[in-house]
């Protein structure tokens, strides 16, 4: 028998089941459980516990003390005490749009929520092409409801550092310092890039001065500019969806950071998702209509976005400066321009840094695989520099557009 009350481990499938028994009062007595794991992402575990006779089911998340993807990251368990609360604070901000927490358990470093399994993973939905009308409207609602009203603007100022002290995440903050700010932007070891597009990145990243200048500033902004209680890592594989609606998952990178970032990197990722789809889908009228879908969702999420905040700020605004003529507008735009940048980033640094994406590592045509990364380090750059100059929806299209004329020309 398995002790959870007084040492950590790391569980594997029959501990986990030991413990829903002994640790939860959530199966009837005469339960016959299962349990897998299932986690796919570069961190933690992921256990789906299933009762085969009454169908219940429950995940339980533990954290290891190195990262899945790599020894090099060795990382405090506790971790996820930061995740479970913020799991249970956005659910005041936005009901409904994250799982439900039934228990954290600090020995142990794992928690428990609600399984969602009449939900699927967006990413993987989209890598079959569904289509999901909903999603802009749905994502745009989140945003508005995390990002605005942790904010200053609407946060009385002493609660808001209260909850920025409380929210420091160190050791996820510099992954996201490493992995996304600076590691591909010059030639680190620990880069993954594939050898066929290794000149690539040479002429059109690492030895352009411009563009690594502003990634320098972009890192010092992601680390001092302490504006909302982002996600952090708000990728559609962090998003659960169904026909009807979505659940957040993977908040461990939150902290009080650029609103941007959780903007910038949900656009990027349907970006990787269009590029799939460009070179992936051979009939000419579904890779059209799908990419025309996702077209019309990342013009959709921006500029609903900024109508939802705007109205939002309208309502919920306390602080006095706020209410200037111009003020709100300014703000507004700085978050585009900052979710520009972060798009820009994380289209470059999945290709060029060591964690990669299942949309272009699932392209199984070398030639097209290439393209497809070639094209997102070029609209990765284009969206960093030409930040200033991106203010809606249709600014993020042109530039998907005239890039992809522009390559597909060559
Ligand atoms: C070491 S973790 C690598 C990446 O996986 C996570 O999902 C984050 O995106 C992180 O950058
Ligand atoms: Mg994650």
């Amino acid at each position: 028998m398995k002790e959870f009350t007084t040492q950590y481990f790391i569980m594997k499938e029959h501990d986990v089941i030991e413990y829903v028994k002994t640790m939860l009062n959530f199966f009837n007595r005469d339960a016959d459980l299962t349990c897998k794991e299932i986690g796919d992402g570069n961190l933690n575990y992921v256990f789906r516990v299933i009762d085969q006779r009454s169908n219940k089911s429950l995940i339980i998340k533990q954290a290891g003390e190195y990262a899945r993807i790599s020894d090099e990251f060795k990382l405090s368990p506790n971790r996820n005490r930061i995740e479970s609360e913020i799991l249970e604070y956005q659910n005041k901000l936005a009901p409904g749009f994250v799982p439900r927490v039934y228990k954290y358990d600090s020995i142990m470093n794992c928690f428990v929520t609600e399984d969602l399994s009449n939900y699927q993973i967006m990413k993987k939905a989209l890598l079959n092409h569904k289509m999901f009308p909903l999603f802009a409207d749905q994502i745009t609602t989140f945003l508005v409801k995390t990002l605005l009203l942790t904010s200053d603007v609407v946060e009385p100022h002493k609660n808001k550092k209260m909850m920025v002290q409380r929210y420091v995440n160190p050791e996820l903050c510099a992954i996201t310092e490493d992995l996304v700010y600076t590691e591909p932007f010059y030639d680190c070891p620990r880069n993954d890039v594939s050898e066929v597009l290794v000149d690539f990145v040479r002429e059109h990243i690492w030895e352009d001065s411009r563009l690594v200048l502003e990634t320098a500033k972009l890192k010092f902004e992601f680390m001092t500019k302490a504006q909302s209680l982002i996600h952090g890592d708000l990728h559609t594989g962090s998003i659960f969806i169904n026909a009807d609606s979505i659940k957040i998952i993977d908040p461990e990178f939150s902290f009080y950071g650029p609103a941007g970032y959780d903007v910038g990197n949900i656009i990027a990722h349907l970006i990787f998702t269009y590029l799939n789809g460009l070179y992936t889908i051979q009939d000419n009228f579904k890779r059209k209509e799908f990419l025309n879908y996702l077209w019309t969702t990342i013009e959709e999420i921006i500029d609903l976005f900024k109508i939802k905040f705007s109205n939002s700020w309208d309502l919920r605004a306390t602080e006095q400066v706020t209410k200037y003529v111009g003020f709100k507008e300014y703000y507004i735009d700085s978050i585009i321009r900052d979710a520009s940048a972060v798009c820009g980033l994380e289209l470059c640094r999945r290709i060029i840094g060591i964690a990669h994406v299942q949309d272009i590592t699932s392209i199984t045509n070398t030639t097209s695989r290439t393209a497809a990364e070639k094209a997102a380090i070029i609209l990765g750059k284009t969206f960093i520099l030409d930040r200033g100059t991106i203010k809606d929806g249709s600014d993020f299209i042109r530039i998907l557009k005239n890039t992809q004329n522009s390559l597909l020309e060559k």
